[in-house]
């Protein structure tokens, strides 16, 4: 008989089959329910680590404005930009998420096309202020050099007037160039004419010539008559053989007729004492500053006294002169009485041990105060002031007045004892014939010349140097 306990195991063993195969897919399902765990997990942690570094990196599209912030500092973006990168790629090199590790890459190209413009823009910018701050440094170079230049110019050119100024000053012109107008425009120019041309005989042609031309000079018809005089005696004795001899003659002439005495020294005793006399504007004031200036040059001590109170400028003007020549200079109120100021500065000359008293007078000829009246007023106060004095009266006539100066020093010389005359302007004039004219009527001997502005543009009258001049050739 077949029992339960023989038929038991073979009922058992599916069970236990059953059982296993159970537990075995428990197992399995477990496995991948773990792995689909962790998958997850770790696409968490990705997505996380994705937002996280989302938020602290800026993303391109909120990147600062490239172009804005690279022209303020177009490198410091550069490498702002580079930081940012690499610090994206090496995000990206931890992630194993394909998908983020991507996005993280291309992020970071896209940043790093911007730092390459970045660099690009850098460059060009540090390229054009390179540029820019070398011209300008040519620019300013250029400038600086041209200004040096044109200060050496300006230092050049006045050495130069200074070093011409100087010349002129102790050389003065020459007594042929003051007199240029005389002999190139006067009378004399045109004697000059009649000489300079074809050698011609001494005939009653040319004597008739040489007479129109001298009465037409600013001689004077009283000199004029004595030199056709003289050319016509010679003549007649047959003692002039050709023009040139004429010419010879006139020469000798002429210096015979400037040849005057001059006026005798002053003595010895305390100042020399000069009054200047003459009309408005024949050159006193001037002169009388040339005059100061020279006595200062030959170490004198020198007082001037402003005698023309009339007028205030006159003063001035002579003050300019004292300074130059740093002479003492003696000056009244306005309108104070002259003759007082030429005695305060006598006075003054001897306190001081002075060597040379000059006096500046008036020159009005038409007002209240007849001028000839207090000019000998001062004359005689004067020789109050010291005895002897003045020792020299000199009378300045303007040479361009021509013969109209011959009137005013006959006028002068009744009121005062004229010494000597002063004949200023000869440079300005074509009429320096007029020195002839002179001291043939007045018989007063010239003293000195003017022939220009400058202190040794007068000069001491020496005849026969004047009759020279007067026919140099030019
Ligand atoms: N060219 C030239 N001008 C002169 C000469 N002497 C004086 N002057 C000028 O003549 C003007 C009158 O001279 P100034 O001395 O004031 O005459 P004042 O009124 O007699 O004192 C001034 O402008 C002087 O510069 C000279 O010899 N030559
Ligand atoms: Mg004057």
């Amino acid at each position: 008989m077949e029992t339960l306990s023989d038929a038991a195991p073979a009922l058992w063993w599916p069970w236990v089959l059953a059982a296993a195969g159970a537990l075995l897919l428990l197992i399995g399902l477990s496995f991948l329910w773990k792995r689909k765990q962790q998958a997850r997990r770790q696409k968490q942690l990705a997505l996380q680590q994705q937002a996280e570094l989302s938020a602290s990196h800026t993303a391109p599209a909120a990147l600062p404005q490239l172009e804005k912030r690279t022209t303020e500092e177009p490198l410091s973006q550069a490498e702002l930009l580079r930081a940012e990168r690499q610090h994206l790629e090496a995000q990206a090199q931890k992630l194993k998420e394909k998908e983020a590790r991507e996005a993280l890459e291309a992020q970071a190209k896209a940043l790093k096309a911007q730092e390459e413009e970045a660099k690009r823009l850098a460059y060009r910018q540090k390229k054009e202020a390179e540029a820019e701050a070398k011209a300008e440094k040519l620019r300013q170079e250029a400038a600086e050099a041209q200004q040096r230049e044109e200060e050496a110019r300006v230092e050049r050119q006045r050495q130069e007037e200074e070093e011409r100024a100087r010349v002129a000053q102790e050389a003065g012109k020459t007594l042929a160039e003051g007199l240029s107008k005389t002999r190139k425009e006067g009378f004399l120019a045109k004697l000059g004419g009649l000489f300079g041309g074809a050698p011609r005989s001494v005939d009653a042609a040319l004597l008739g010539e040489l007479e129109e031309l001298l009465f037409s000079a600013d001689i004077g018809v009283h000199t004029a008559s004595r030199l056709l005089a003289s050319i016509e005696g010679k003549a007649k004795k047959q003692a002039l053989a050709d023009l040139e001899a004429v010419r010879t003659l006139l020469k000798a002439e002429m210096a015979d007729i400037l040849n005057l005495p001059p006026p005798p020294p002053s003595p010895g005793e305390g100042p020399e004492v000069w009054m200047v006399v003459g009309v408005n504007g024949s050159g006193k004031t001037t002169s009388i500053g040339k005059l100061a200036a020279q006595a200062k040059a030959q170490g004198k001590k020198v007082v001037l006294a402003a005698a023309d109170t009339f007028r205030a400028a006159a003063a001035e003007q002579l003050d300019i002169w004292a300074e130059r020549s740093e002479a003492l200079l003696i000056k009244g109120k306005e309108e104070a009485d002259p003759a007082a100021v030429a005695f305060e500065g006598v006075k003054r000359a001897k306190e001081e041990g002075a060597h040379l008293v000059i006096i500046d007078t008036a020159g009005r000829l038409h007002t209240k105060q007849p001028l000839m009246e207090e000019l000998k007023k001062i004359h005689r106060v004067l020789g109050k002031a010291q005895a002897g004095a003045p020792h020299q009266v000199l009378l300045v006539l303007d040479a361009t007045m021509g013969q109209n100066a011959i009137t005013q020093a006959k006028q002068f010389s009744q009121a005062v004892a004229v010494t000597q005359i002063i004949l200023s302007k000869l440079d300005g004039t074509a009429k320096g014939g007029v020195v002839i004219g002179i001291c043939d009527e007045l018989k007063l001997p010239v003293g000195f010349i003017g022939i220009g502005e400058r202190a040794q543009d007068l000069r001491p009258f020496v005849p026969a140097e004047f009759v020279e001049a007067l026919f140099e050739e030019s």
